[in-house]
């Protein structure tokens, strides 16, 4: 373990100083924040962005002839450009503007899918799914006769593979799943999936939520059909985020919500509907969460993924070692892949309990299901504690984080 610690000379803790939140103390203790799944904290970088849009360019976009609404609309569109490169999309109409993953998979569920899907049509997901990749695609089912198909979860966290061949059948229309799982950090062979749900035309949407921090995302190479992004998971703002979708498709697609921007002609007669991307964003956008996602895209790029992932791996596998030592607790999830998100439980103790002790000694961890209940389930428990680091996570704050747990443990048993 020694060893790999030594490689941990990345950024020595430097990364941590962009990040105003993690200067406070909680109960009178420095924080330790390690729910970045849950939501990251911002960077100085993200926070100046969206702080210079609101006291110097705050306008609407696409709208005014002004000086202020052009500034406005040339940021919105550089951001949009930012992430169309980030995430390797072959052209930024391919880059629609969303709230998050729980709409942009919404979006495809209702304006995608509702219309394809037939009764006896299948869309199949994985059990290790977030809701927010489960209950649009249940809802679509419902509307149309279209019915819902599991891919297994194996017991170390990784996908039963062998499952997949037979449950992508003639049926089957649509291919959702997570690039990485939110409750067990296994990093899904996407590649692979997809290139398998192509063979068999099948149209597929990752869930990027967990992968856009941790990864360098290349849609191209992954060959999806739609990829989702969470802009508050990747050290942007909260209620930002983009869809990706190959252009071909969303071109195909009829708009999901009707309102300004999505519109070229309205008459009460007939309405005929933008070019995309705006086609799918009716109504003013949030201006300064792209913005401020374009600068976190920016943010990352500058520290470079290569660094981040190395010096997370690290963080990932002096975490992993440290928890075992604690007697009881097991690792729910030991995927030969992960990200660094690790669930663990301890025989006898409430994750509740245990998130609630060590706060007060200032580590942020969350407990409960995850918004995976299915997963959860699965194996066997009401819920897990998770540790999820992020690149401004130190070796230091997890060897201080095991004596904490370790007496919080001491306490409930
Ligand atoms: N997971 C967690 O603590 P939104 O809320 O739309 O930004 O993201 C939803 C979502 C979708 N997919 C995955 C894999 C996710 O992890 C999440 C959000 C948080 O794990 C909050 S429940």
């Amino acid at each position: 373990m020694n060893a790999v610690i030594q490689k941990d000379t990345i950024n020595n803790g430097a990364w941590r100083e962009d990040f105003p939140t993690l200067q406070r103390t909680v109960h009178g203790k420095p924080l330790v924040y390690f729910d970045t799944a849950a939501t990251a904290q911002r960077p100085r970088q993200v926070l100046d962005a969206m702080d210079q849009f609101y006291r110097l360019h705050n306008a609407n976009v696409h709208r005014g002839v002004h000086s202020l609404s052009g500034e406005a609309t040339d940021l919105f569109e550089q951001a949009r450009q930012l992430l169309a490169r980030y995430i390797n999309a072959a052209s930024e109409r391919e880059v629609i503007f969303t709230r998050g993953t729980t709409e942009s998979v919404n979006l495809v569920a209702q304006a995608y899918a509702r219309p394809l899907l037939r009764p006896g049509d299948q869309v199949v997901i994985t059990h290790m799914e977030h809701h927010s990749n489960i209950v649009p695609w249940q809802m679509v089912c419902e509307q149309t006769g279209a019915e819902l198909k599991v891919i297994p979860v194996l017991d170390d966290g990784q996908l039963d593979m062998q499952a997949v061949p037979d449950l992508l059948t003639d049926n089957t229309k649509i291919l959702a799943l997570a690039h990485v799982s939110n409750a067990l950090g296994t990093i899904n062979p996407v590649e692979q999936i997809c290139r398998l749900a192509r063979e068999r035309n099948i149209t597929t949407l990752l869930d990027g939520a967990q992968a856009m921090p941790h990864l360098k995302v290349d849609v191209q190479a992954i060959d999806c059909d739609f990829y989702t992004v969470s802009g508050h998971k990747m050290y942007g703002p909260t209620g930002s985020g983009i869809l990706y979708g190959r252009e071909a498709i969303l071109d195909a697609m009829q708009p999901w919500q009707g309102g300004g921007e999505m519109i070229r002609t309205v008459t009460f007669e007939e309405t005929t509907y933008n070019d995309l991307p705006a086609k799918f964003e009716a109504g003013t956008p949030n201006i300064a969460g792209a913005i401020g996602l374009g600068a976190a895209a920016d943010y990352l790029q500058t520290l470079g993924l290569n660094n981040i992932a190395a010096h997370e791996q690290v963080l990932l596998q002096h975490a992993t070692g440290c928890l075992k030592q604690v007697e009881g607790l097991r690792i729910i999830g030991e995927a030969p892949d992960k990200a660094s998100v690790i669930s663990f439980a301890v025989d006898g103790v409430h994750p509740h309990d245990l998130g609630t002790i060590v706060d007060h000694d200032g580590f942020a961890i969350r407990t409960g299901h995850h918004c995976a209940m299915p997963l959860i389930k699965r194996f066997g428990l009401p819920a897990t504690a998770r540790v999820s680091l992020g690149l401004y996570n130190t070796i230091e704050e997890l060897d201080a984080f095991v004596p904490a747990l370790q007496k919080a443990c001491r306490m409930l048993l």
